[in-house]
């Protein structure tokens, strides 16, 4: 029997809450359709972690993490310390240490959840989002000068390589050729940032020689951002740099009715190292431990981790399972327009597995 080894990173807030519930629905669901065994370790990296140990992981912890075949990962950010510790110690170093360089978000309007844009069928909005993960915006270059005076300086450089926009630009159009539509959105703002967003539109011309079977066009990030509203139901496969994509998939995911619905993928395509899954919502700690928070988006981010694994069987029955709760509306978590809580959604999930 094949064995898994996961790591899980419930991080702060909401996270170990929601990532009790995927833990639960996982192995739920590999139980009963797949021949294999999934070994959890868990590990209590977080911001209660930095207050004891003045770190956000062990000294070795990349060391830790790097053998296991994947990592599960709820969120991180508290307002007690700042994010240029708790994010960018754990979760933005992460990514480029193991080189996660696709961020897959999906976004899908479930039948049975309300949709904030009028008429909008079930299953009408259905795209992939490739976020563009390792470099771009996000990339930690840059300084400040002069801090705390009224002099202070503060420069961000973006880093686009021809390497890192081409690698994410074919992982999208791979899978733009396998989906029915068979369509991809390259974002763009070249007329501002002329150099790095002028790089990813030649690399756009270039790759998109290949693929000439997929419809392919380019847009700026203000008329996708628009479109995104007014039209969603357009949008297919859409490929994105760093910050792009995380704009875009808050807006992705509130039309699809919640972020509390929105999962994501961080993935090292060449599995070399582990890829780490986890929902696009951050820690939210207005509502931590209140029992309140939809599990539902770590659910479908652990099916992401289950495909990535092989497990398709039971990726594909946790998808359902959540679709059929989605769809009876029996059980809705506040974002939902509910009053169920956080474990009466993974009841509802364990339960639609069985
Ligand atoms: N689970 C997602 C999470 O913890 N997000 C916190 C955050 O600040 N992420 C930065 C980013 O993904 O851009």
């Amino acid at each position: 029997m094949a064995v898994h080894k996961i790591a899980v990173i419930g991080g702060d807030g909401i996270g170990p809450e929601v990532i009790d519930q995927a833990v639960r629905a996982t192995e739920a669901a590999v139980r009963k359709h797949d021949r294999a065994e999934l070994k959890w370790n868990h590990l209590p990296w977080s911001t209660a972690y930095y207050k004891q140990h003045g770190r956000m992981l062990p000294e070795d912890g990349w060391d830790q993490l790097a053998p296991h075949d994947a990592i599960l990962f709820g969120a991180v950010g508290d307002p007690s310390v700042p994010d240029k510790i708790t994010v960018h110690e754990l979760l933005l170093p992460m990514r480029r240490k193991f080189d996660q360089y696709v961020n897959l978000r999906p976004a899908y309007l479930f039948a049975g959840v309300p949709c904030p844009l009028v008429g909008k069928k079930p299953g009408e909005i259905d795209m992939l989002v490739f976020r563009e993960n390792t470099e771009g915006e996000y990339a930690p270059v840059g300084g400040s000068l002069y801090p705390g005076t009224e002099n202070q300086i503060a420069i961000q450089t973006g880093v686009f390589t021809w390497k890192g926009c081409e690698r994410i630009l074919r992982a999208a159009f791979e899978a733009a050729r396998k989906r029915p539509r068979k369509k991809l959105t390259s974002i763009t703002k070249s007329n501002a940032q002329v150099y790095g967003l002028g790089l990813w539109d030649d690399v756009f011309a270039a790759v998109r020689k290949d693929y000439t079977d997929v419809e392919s066009s380019s847009l700026l990030v203000d008329a996708a951002a628009m479109d995104f509203v007014r039209k969603p139901e357009t949008f297919d496969v859409v490929v994105a740099s760093n910050l792009f994509g995380d704009i875009l998939t808050d807006l992705s995911a509130a039309v699809t009715g919640s972020i509390g619905l929105a999962s994501s993928a961080n993935v090292n395509p060449t599995k070399k190292f582990p890829s780490m899954f986890e929902p696009v919502h951050g820690s939210a700690p207005d509502i931590a431990g209140q029992g309140k928070a939809n599990p539902l988006a770590a659910v479908l981010s652990a099916a992401l981790m289950l495909d990535h694994l092989g497990l398709a069987k039971s990726a594909t029955a946790v998808r359902d399972a959540v679709s059929k709760v989605l769809a009876e509306g029996k059980v809705k978590t506040p974002d939902l327009g509910g009053t169920s809580t956080t474990t009466q959604m993974g009841d509802a999930v364990v339960e639609a597995l069985k």
